[in-house]
């Protein structure tokens, strides 16, 4: 079920752990701040991702049959999906899917630009609950689904694996499913791509606190609460908390809180997978991983999945 801010946010500070989900970092100016890292020279990602698939864009093109429907979760940067669709073989339409409707009309209208005489059909959805599929596509012959960035990781392995197993219903039988995982790696590599010398992440970080303060009327002393990105091995992930300098009491929604030194609010999981790891997880909902491609440090994977 789709909770509300002030529901995730209520929730996580009456219980231990503090957990808010991470889609509330991406308000307009956490969708800016992110942009901001995906351009940091220590959040390799990206330009990892990038890099992996313009190198494998004919071998990717190769595997996808033609007159395939390409349907994209998110809204897609024009970085990424402009190269695959024009790398494709006639695709029969794009469809974007994302949950802010003026993000994806945006989005929509580059991506036109950049791909012309392409049917796109934007479509408002959230893919962390079950969604749908316009109902006016055109005719096509398979569906290709498209999930860059690592997002994947920042689901729990539960969502992770209803997320691929709605995809492979919703893209049925004979399906493609192109995705990109971080893979695990050491953590003087993780720490500073959550940890930028620069600040951004952590001003990402902090900014679902001056959110929380505006859309829900809290007063969170913003200096009391440093940005942490933490390493666990067991499953391989990055946390980021904002974690309490000093004891900080909170008003909320006729509410008081009270948080010690030392405690945290857990505002995001980014987790790492293996190659082989990942391959399971994908093996439990029916997808069989195709092809892989990775960069040649191994720090990101771009693989190809058939239902
Ligand atoms: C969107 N997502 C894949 C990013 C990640 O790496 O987990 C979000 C992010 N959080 C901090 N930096 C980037």
């Amino acid at each position: 079920m789709t909770q509300t801010l002030k529901d995730d946010v209520l929730a996580a500070l009456r219980e231990p752990g503090h957990r808010i989900p991470s889609t509330w970092l991406y308000d307009q100016r956490g969708s800016e701040l992110f942009e901001a890292i995906t351009r940091l020279p220590s959040y390799y990602p990206t330009r990892t991702e990038i890099s992996i698939l313009d190198a494998h864009l004919a071998d990717i093109a190769a595997v996808v049959p033609t007159d395939s429907l390409v349907v994209e979760l998110g809204s897609g940067s024009s970085r990424k999906t402009a190269p695959l669709l024009r790398a494709l073989e006639q695709p029969a339409g794009y469809v974007p899917l994302d949950i802010s409707a003026a993000y994806l009309a945006e989005a929509a209208e580059t991506l036109r630009a950049q791909v012309p005489n392409l049917p796109v059909h934007p479509w408002v959805a959230d893919f962390t609950t079950a969604f749908d599929l316009p109902p006016d596509l055109p005719a096509h012959t398979g569906r290709l689904g498209f999930f860059p960035g690592s997002t994947i990781g920042n689901l729990t392995a539960e969502n992770a694996h209803a997320l691929l197993r709605h995809c492979h219903t919703l893209l049925g039988d004979g399906a493609r499913f192109l995705l990109g995982i971080d893979l695990d790696k050491s953590p003087e590599v993780l720490i500073p791509a959550y940890d930028d010398p620069e600040g951004v992440t952590a001003e990402f970080n902090r900014n679902l606190l001056v959110r929380i303060n505006r859309e829900l009327d809290a007063n969170f002393d913003l200096a009391a609460f440093r940005h942490e990105a933490r390493y666990f091995e067991d499953p391989p992930r990055i946390e980021m908390h904002l974690v309490c300098e000093r004891p900080v009491s909170v008003q909320m929604a006729g509410e008081s809180f009270e948080l010690e030194a030392g405690e945290s609010l857990h505002t995001e999981t980014s987790h790492k997978y293996s190659i082989a790891g990942f391959t399971a997880l994908a093996a439990e909902a029916d997808w069989v991983v195709s092809h892989q491609w990775h960069d040649a440090e191994s720090r990101f994977a771009v693989l190809m999945m058939q239902s």
